[in-house]
């Protein structure tokens, strides 16, 4: 065990973002003693890192929010359909003043590490702060891309002039005015802020590796009559959204793609592209997914876009995505992203063609020029998903460490819990729909999970809940094998972990869907936790060896038959 602990608590959360934020307010509703620490200053975790220009939500504003609170959702009031960084951060304040959270929460302090305790069944927190405390649960409320990523470049840190992460961008922004400015990485956050730093620097090189599918966001003002309207059917609508695929409403035909009359098809298709929808092509066909060949075909069309606002056939060529098919990485939304490209103060290297070989203090030295910069951005993402996580260094039963367990890639029951680890849980962790849904829906789905298992437990009068080795190797076959039924697996993807040299490949979010998610988790539940096992608070120590079940004991039926 680490340090005495200065306090006893009930529940440690990891992070206030927007999962830690309904945690706290479930918990101290629920009674449970409390303390969120969050490393940065103020409440709305990605929302308060990523700031820069460009960033806004590629989920329509009225549904990335909160549904818990009915009044809150009739008072807010968004003003575009896809809302700003600086909207969604108010938002997150609004609800943190509303709710009084900042009470409860620790700012500028960063958990450090998390060490159970098998003779008191508690974990001993401790922060950078000097700051230890003793929790019977902790929940890493970490979100899933917040452990950010830079270019694995030599000579990076030599650079002369300032560098500049996209997810860790300066609260007082950045003015690009006269500059030469360099982009590296063409992701959802260099896709957003490229067309911006376009407009203010002198010139802007983007440095593409891997050119990705976007489509246009038609972003805008949000309409009275349609905001007034969904608010007289939102209850209906979040309950709908709760029970859909990915959490926003949208109707997937069952019709293939290669089955389509090409004209048909093609004008299907441009519906899509026109409808501003992050999902707008893909859920044109029920076979985009799955089939390389129906895949292919919405490639094509969206290559055939790039190629109609892009002036240059050589540089719409180099925009186009070949490399992947059309959704295993996530698409982005954006505005005005292509036609940036016609610019006369904007280049493209593209990188496939002439790779980076070293940052220099002037600026990039490609294999066939010297690029020179004023200015370095770094849009190169993140750790996704575990890098969060395995930042803290958790150590469960018999010593175990977390990243030790999680070598070969992350293994999780429900992507809630993980076997060894007793009362951790993880919100919207690897295993579970997170990334690939609208995430408000499976924040809430996986905070009201957990707080209701916390009081389910107090009934009981148990004191430890633990993910059983069986059922965790039965989800993650599970998880498995769903990804390996779509074309998903087949990009290097961050959802793959193939964007961090070294990582394991492993598919780590569950296609299966947030509606039969929420089945699965409210089955296991019903089932009394069904593929967890519980100990009592007396019959602690001995029972729990005794009641252990053997590695590769058969897992829940319930999970593995969908
Ligand atoms: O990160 P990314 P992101 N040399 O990993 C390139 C969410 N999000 O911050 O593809 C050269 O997608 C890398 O190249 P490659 C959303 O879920 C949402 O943009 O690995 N290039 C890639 O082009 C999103 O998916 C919004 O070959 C290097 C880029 O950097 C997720 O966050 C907005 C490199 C990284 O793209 C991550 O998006 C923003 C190197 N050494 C983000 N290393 C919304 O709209 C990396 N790259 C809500």
């Amino acid at each position: 065990m680490g340090p005495l602990a200065d306090r006893q608590l009930d529940v440690v959360v990891v992070g206030a973002g927007f999962s830690g934020m309904y945690l706290l307010h479930r918990l101290r509703q629920l009674g449970f003693s409390t303390q969120v620490y969050e490393a940065g200053s103020d409440v709305g975790g990605t929302w308060y890192w990523n700031r820069y220009p460009g960033a806004r939500c590629d989920i329509e504003s009225m549904d990335y929010s909160y549904s818990f609170d009915p009044e809150l959702e009739q008072e807010w009031e968004w003003t575009e359909r896809y809302s700003t960084q600086p909207e969604i951060l108010a938002y997150a304040n609004h609800v943190a003043d509303r709710l009084d959270l900042r009470a409860e929460i620790q700012f500028d302090t960063r958990v450090t590490s998390a060490v159970f305790d098998e003779a008191t069944a508690r974990w001993s927190v401790s922060t950078d702060q000097g700051e230890t405390v003793s929790a019977q649960f902790v929940v890493m409320a970490v979100g899933c891309l917040s452990t950010t990523k830079q270019p694995e470049v030599p000579g990076v840190d030599t650079f002369a002039g300032p560098t500049y992460h996209t997810g860790r961008w300066p609260h007082e922004g950045v003015d690009f005015t006269g500059q030469r400015v360099g982009v590296i990485g063409t992701g959802s956050s260099g896709i957003q802020s490229i067309p911006l730093i376009a407009e203010q620097a002198a010139h802007l090189t983007v440095f593409q590796r891997t050119p990705n599918f976007s489509m246009p966001a038609k972003n805008a003002p949000l309409d009275a009559a349609f905001v007034r309207q969904r608010k007289a059917t939102y209850r209906q609508h979040r309950e709908e959204a709760k029970h859909s695929p990915v959490g926003v409403l949208l109707d997937i035909p069952e019709e293939l793609a290669v089955e389509a009359d090409p004209a048909e098809r093609e004008a299907r298709f441009h519906e899509g592209w026109e409808a501003g929808f992050l999902f707008g092509v893909s859920r044109t066909y029920g076979d985009l997914l799955l089939d390389p060949a129906a895949n292919e075909l919405a490639s094509e069309f969206v290559r055939g876009r790039i190629r109609d606002i892009v002036d240059d056939p050589a540089v719409a060529e180099a925009l186009s995505p070949r490399n992947h098919p059309f959704g295993t990485k996530r698409p982005c939304l954006d505005t005005g992203y292509y036609a940036t490209f016609n610019r006369e103060n904007v280049t493209l290297i593209d990188l496939h063609a002439s790779p980076i070989v070293e940052i220099t203090p002037a600026g990039v030295q490609t294999s066939d020029r010297e690029v020179e910069l004023d200015v370095l951005v770094f849009a190169t993402g993140f750790d996704a998903m575990t890098g969060p996580i395995l930042g803290v260094d958790i150590v469960g039963r018999d010593g175990q460490p977390l990243r030790e367990k999680w070598s070969a890639g992350p293994r999780t029951y429900l992507g809630l819990a993980t076997a060894g680890f007793p009362n951790l849980f993880t919100v919207t962790g690897p295993g579970s729909p997170s990334v690939l849904s609208n995430m408000m829906v499976s924040i809430e789905q996986h905070v009201d999970w957990i707080t209701d298992c916390l009081v389910a437990l107090r009934e009981q009068g148990a004191s430890t809940i633990e993910a059983t080795v069986a059922a965790e190797d039965g989800w993650v076959e599970h998880v498995n094998e769903v990804a390996s039924m779509t074309l998903m697996p087949q990009a290097n993807s961050w959802y793959m972990g193939a964007n961090v040299p070294g990582k394991p490949r492993v598919f780590m979010p569950y296609v299966g869907g947030v509606g039969l998610y929420r089945e699965l988790c409210a089955t296991v539940a019903e089932k009394n936790y069904d593929g967890f096992e519980t100990l009592a608070s007396l019959a602690r120590g001995l029972a729990h060896s005794a009641c252990r079940p053997a590695a590769g004991a058969t897992g829940p039926s319930g999970l593995r038959a969908t």
